[in-house]
């Protein structure tokens, strides 16, 4: 496993570090008391999952994998997470900008014993939107070890063009093929080929990601679940765009046309603060 450094939640290092490798890993950003409420409302999920939700295997049973989108619209801790907690002005600072609009929440628990990989993708081929300043912070609520964690391609942000979205189930009907994208390369059969990074974690450490860094991760091979909660923002340079290929989420805003800002009721801005 190849790690990059680690840093505190405020750590001006930080920033520069992301946008150099297009990832960074923060420690100890999340309290344990926002940790317990998340941790409640995503068993609440678990237990009453939304219209855009995906699962395979059994609820609760080794190899189940349950994941699900907008999460906020139903569970009011994630709500409040999103314009109270402390992932909306990290998200700020490392987009390095003024604004800061909630785009989406993405729920995923893999059980233990949990065969199911995620496939390598870059989050930005599945969105209605076109920014550099877009990023993903992945947040465990429960420890990650090498066997479980995410990876990423370091640096793959800058040279990556947006590729076809791929669907995590390969029998799912899901089409990420209608724009003319390039589909992903085969990363896993030429790993050597590329400077793969991840980290061990745990709760309230997160990984922050570029809108185009290409990730992936295994199974889940321990005994206890893997609870994830991962956030994406948007910031300044953002822009509505419409494409042929699904969404996931498979929403598009309110009254949105290509080229306006983002910020609406599905897309809240949550930065700067309302007053
Ligand atoms: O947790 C996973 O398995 C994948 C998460 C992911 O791809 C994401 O949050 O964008």
């Amino acid at each position: 496993m190849t790690s990059l450094p680690a840093f505190k939640a405020d750590d001006p290092a930080a920033v520069d570090s992301f946008i150099e490798n297009g990832v960074v890993c923060l420690r100890g950003a999340i309290s344990p008391a926002w940790l317990e409420r998340l941790k409640e409302a995503a068993d609440a999920a678990d237990r009453n999952p939304g219209p855009h939700h995906f699962r395979f295997g059994e609820p609760g049973q080794p190899g189940a994998f349950f994941g699900d989108v907008l999460v906020w619209q139903r569970e009011p801790a994630f709500e409040t997470f999103a314009h109270e907690g402390p992932l909306a002005d990290i998200a700020g600072r490392l987009m390095k900008s003024e604004t800061v609009t909630f785009y989406h929440d993405f729920l995923l628990i893999k059980s233990g014993g949990s065969a199911k990989r995620t496939p390598w993708h870059q989050d930005q081929s599945y969105w209605c939107l076109e920014a550099n300043q877009a990023l993903t912070i992945w947040s465990p609520l429960d420890p990650i070890s090498a066997a479980n964690t995410l990876e990423f391609v370091r640096g793959s942000h800058r040279w990556a063009p947006v590729y076809a979205a791929v669907a995590f189930d390969k029998n799912s009907s899901f089409d990420g093929s209608r724009d003319g994208r390039p589909e992903i390369p085969d990363i896993d059969s030429k790993r050597d080929a590329y400077e793969i990074v991840s980290w061990e974690l745990q709760p309230g450490d997160c990984l922050i990601f570029h809108c185009r860094t290409l990730h992936a991760a295994p199974g889940n091979p321990h005994a206890h679940a893997r609870r994830v909660l991962s956030t994406c923002w948007a910031g300044d340079d953002a822009r509505y765009i419409e494409i042929k290929s699904d969404l996931a989420p498979p929403v598009k805003g309110d009254g949105l046309v290509p080229g306006d800002r983002l910020a609406c009721k599905t897309f809240p801005q949550v930065r700067p603060r309302a007053a």
